[in-house]
Order: C-alpha cells, then structure tokens, then sequence
C-alpha cells in the first residue's frame, strides 16, 4: 500500500529567481510528500522584477501529459495548481480534476496567481482573471493574496483593507463551499499572516505572526506549498496555515541579513530541514 502522499503541481517552472516549482518541487519533498509536476510554461527567470525574460507555452504538453497520466489511472492526494500560462490551461485543469475526482478523492488547491500588491503581473490579461475565477469555482482551498482576492470578488484592491479580511474569506468560501486561506493579512503593525475559512467547521481562524524586514518575491508560493503538504499529510486547516506561516517566517529570518537583491527571492533552500525535523515529530 503507498504510503506516501502524492501531488500534482501544476505551476510555471521559472529557471532563475525562486518561484512556481522551484520552490513547490523542494518544499514538498522535504515535507515526504512525492511531488508529480505538470510545468505551465518555461521561463528564463520569473516576471517579478525581471524583464526580458523568455516564456514557452507549454499547452499542448500540459494537455497530453494529463491525458497520459489519466491512461495510466494514476491517483493523487491533491492537485496544487498555481501560475498559469493561458486560458486553456485553465479549461484543461478543470477537466483533468473532474476526471480524478470521479475516480479517487483528491483534493484541489488552486492557488489563484494572478498578481500582487494590487497589480496584475505583466503576462495576464482579464480573460485569463475570468478563466482563473471559473477553476477556482471547483476548488477545495484556496490560496488567494489581498490582490487575487479582490479580483475574484470583483471589488476594488482599494475598497478591500486588511480589516474587512473575515468577511472577503467568508464572501470568497462561496456559500461555504470551499475552504479559503487569505494571505498577506496584518491585523497590527508588525504583524502579517492569514485569515482561514474552513468548510469543514464554517469557522473563521486569524494567523499572525512577525512581519520580518520586508517582502520576499515567492513568498505566497512557500506558503501554499507547506500548506498543501501539510493538508496532504492529515493537518487541518488551520494547523498546516500555521506551519506554512511560521516556516515563511523562518526563511525570512534567515534571509533577511543577508541582503539579497529582492528579485532572487526568499532564501528557504538551507531551511528545508526544518520543515522534515517537523515531519518526524508529527
Ligand atoms: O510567485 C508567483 C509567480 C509565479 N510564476 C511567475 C511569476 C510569478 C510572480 O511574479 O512571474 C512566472
């Protein structure tokens, strides 16, 4: 009987600058989590403070890799979908979930990457937000930012402070259909961390842990990458948005001093070990 649980990521893969599956493929294997990745599009490097940068769709792979994977009946725990090259891909995620959803349960976490600090990143157009919005529909969890928050909601990133977090979480759960972690929410200075809506209890729980110097690019993707594995080994929400909280925290401990230029991102490789110390003690 396998024991180990298993993902399907479904992300970018950026050659340079610690995003996508950079980050998932290292974070979930340290978590004992087998990490199966489906790559969007490949980049030279991400588009957060890069320009130049090269992209190659990769649709037609996406397509026909899922269709062999689904030849092969293979099942996994969940699906972790993350940046997106295109609308089809989309569409494709979609049918690919619905297929492995009739066949096994899996969870689906859609990490709706869209944009950050209330700006669209460079590659996505609005068609792609309303194609992003329709497979987020059939998610279990979600992993929004304040930016892709607003833009699933329609609202305004303005009209929406880190106080009205409780109720974009519950207005964002779809009448309590899927689950909803909020990132990048302060609910004092020096503080930052989430806002969960669980559908398996109807509750809203508040993370907060220290802000630590400034922000990482690739930080949401640290997070809903410990997230996912932590759900995938058995947490509740709540605790696996707290392990992902207090890892991110740790990085950002241990990048901070250092320096770095800002598009290089969060410096988390040599703090892999604390993520499978956690492992052992569970
Ligand atoms: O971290 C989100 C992300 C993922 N993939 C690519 C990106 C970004 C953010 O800039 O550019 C390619």
């Amino acid at each position: 009987m396998r024991t180990t649980p298993r993902v399907a990521a479904i992300h970018d893969l950026s050659g340079f600058g610690r995003c996508s599956l950079t980050i998932v493929m290292p974070v979930l294997s340290a978590m004992g989590v087998q990490c199966c990745p489906l790559p969007t599009a490949y980049l030279s490097t991400h588009t957060g403070g890069f320009t130049g940068n090269t992209f190659l769709d990769l649709t037609d792979q996406l397509a026909e890799a899922m269709d062999h994977w689904l030849c092969l009946d293979l099942t996994f725990e969940a699906v972790y979908t993350g940046f997106m090259g295109s609308c089809r891909q989309m569409e494709l995620c979609r049918s690919f979930l619905t297929s492995l959803k009739e066949k096994s349960t899996t969870l689906a976490v859609v990490d709706p990457v869209m944009g950050d600090n209330g700006v669209l990143y460079r590659t996505y157009t609005t068609k792609m937000c309303r194609a992003m919005a329709a497979m987020a529909a059939e998610a279990d969890v979600i992993v929004p930012n304040r930016t892709e928050a607003a833009l699933l909601l329609g609202r305004k990133y303005e009209d929406l402070p880190h106080s009205a977090a409780e109720e974009m979480v519950r207005e964002l759960s779809l009448g309590g259909r899927r689950s909803v972690v909020l990132t990048g929410v302060s609910l004092q200075p020096g503080k930052t961390g989430a806002a969960c809506f669980d559908r398996e209890t109807g509750t809203v729980a508040m993370i907060q842990t220290d802000f630590v110097g400034r922000s990482f690019h690739g930080t949401g993707d640290l997070f809903a990458s410990v997230l996912t594995g932590a759900l995938v080994r058995g947490e509740s929400l709540k605790a696996a948005a707290e392990q992902a909280a207090e890892f991110v925290r740790q990085c950002a401990i241990h990048t901070f001093p250092q320096n770095l230029p800002p598009r290089e991102g969060i410096d988390f490789e040599p703090m892999l070990g604390l993520l499978a110390q956690e492992r052992r003690r569970a």
